[in-house]
């Protein structure tokens, strides 16, 4: 017999579902750098290789209906950090700072998707919500919890419900009525983003939500169901060799596995020490690639309490590498979760070391996708991408 979950959803009263600072009517305009550059009336085209130096903000409020914000388990409300504030804070900091013009994503359709995810588990994710539902009679979010499937039979089952378990290795993520719809537009940011940079901008940033690097090309976990920079990566490889550098607090194993093998995507991450912290079944340093991907996989696992001075020493590792590499474009997977003070991530990056990671990104000199990953602290995650972003001139 199947066994139905006991998830219900709150009423809209609840005051988090109304978000926070008054973002629900966001106009989108440009920021005061590109005013002041319409003002001035010159293209920056005939100036080098950039047509401009505003950095170009995707947001879309579809995130918003990942509710992660009004669910309850058995009465009892459930918790996430993964919540639509954090968009928000974000936009809002984007928007003071002045980065560039804020716009919405264009749709590219399905295509993109499936270029990266199984199509099977794609119509798992839109039609498992209303599945269930149909299936318990009543509307009903869906949150399963697996072990870490390592070995995986060839063949999704045929029941439903060990389907539902099939198609994540992770506890954590619910899928409410608009979790599909919230992912589908959070891929499309991050392709919006490429499009920007493909098209000859020097810098684009993705406001994806939810966040993508842990999203297998079957599997869902770590609060991701699409790998939105996986996506972006896969678009941008046609023109050439590809890196993704991942700052995230932990180790992206989903752009890591999506990418293996393949030897015109570089893939390079510092994250805390799998050994001790999530994803913890992947990110070790002896994982280096495959076949032909071999030596296009670089993993620099740091111990817990890590700071400014061990990162950054790190991180030029990574850099060098990637230079050796010589890609054509540059995706960064921008979690903010390493960041002091984050109630998720255990180390303590200050502000000063973001502005520095800014810069030395941008000092690569690279057509730059800057993606958004994790991030939990609300009070510091506008600011420190800010920080980061404001880098590139
Ligand atoms: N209950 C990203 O940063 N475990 N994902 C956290 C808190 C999962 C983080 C434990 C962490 C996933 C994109
Ligand atoms: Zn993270």
């Amino acid at each position: 017999m199947d066994v139905a979950p006991t998830i219900t959803k709150l009423g809209p009263c609840d005051v988090r579902q109304r978000g926070i600072l008054g973002l629900r009517n966001a106009r989108f305009s440009p920021g005061a750098k590109a005013n002041a550059k319409l003002a001035d009336g010159r293209g920056r085209k005939a100036e080098g290789y950039f047509q401009g130096s505003d950095m170009h903000v995707i947001y879309s409020d579809h995130h918003k209906t990942h509710t992660t914000n009004v669910a309850t388990i058995d009465g009892v409300p459930f918790v996430s950090r993964e919540l639509p504030a954090r968009a928000e804070v974000i936009l809002l900091a984007v928007r003071e700072a002045g980065l560039g013009p804020i716009t919405a994503p264009v749709d590219h359709g399905l295509a993109p998707v499936l270029a990266v995810h199984d199509p099977a588990y794609v119509s798992h994710l839109k039609t498992v919500y209303q599945e269930t539902s149909r299936r318990c009679g009543c509307p009903i979010p869906v949150l399963v919890g697996t072990g870490v499937t390592l070995e995986r039979a060839p063949e999704p089952p045929a029941g439903f419900f060990a389907r539902r378990l099939y198609y994540t290795y992770d506890y954590e993520d619910p899928i409410f009525e608009g979790t599909w719809e919230a992912a589908y537009w959070s891929a499309q940011c991050a392709l919006t983003a490429a499009d920007v940079v493909r098209g000859g901008e020097r810098a684009a940033y993705a406001v994806c939500r939810p966040p993508g690097h842990h999203a297998m090309v079957d599997q869902y976990g770590g609060f991701c169901y699409l790998n939105n920079v996986a996506i972006a990566a896969r678009s941008l490889q046609a023109e050439g060799p590809v890196a993704i550098l991942d700052i995230d607090y932990h180790h992206g194993n989903g752009t890591q596995a999506i990418f293996y093998a393949d030897p015109q995507v570089f893939y390079g991450s510092l994250h805390a020490d799998p050994g001790v912290d999530y994803p913890f079944f992947w990110g070790r340093a002896s994982e280096r690639g495959a076949g032909p991907g071999w030596g296009t996989n670089l993993n620099v696992p740091l111990p817990i309490g890590t700071g400014d001075a061990a990162y950054l020493e790190a991180f030029e590792v990574v850099l060098q590498a990637i230079q050796a590499f010589g890609p054509q474009y540059l995706l960064v997977s921008l979690g903010l979760d390493a960041a002091a003070g984050d109630p998720i991530g255990k180390f303590h990056l200050t502000r000063a070391a973001f502005v520095t990671l800014g810069r030395r990104i941008a000092a690569l000199g690279l057509p730059t996708v800057l993606v958004q990953e994790g991030g939990y602290n609300l009070d510091t995650l506008g600011d420190y991408v800010t920080a980061v972003l404001s880098a590139f001139p």
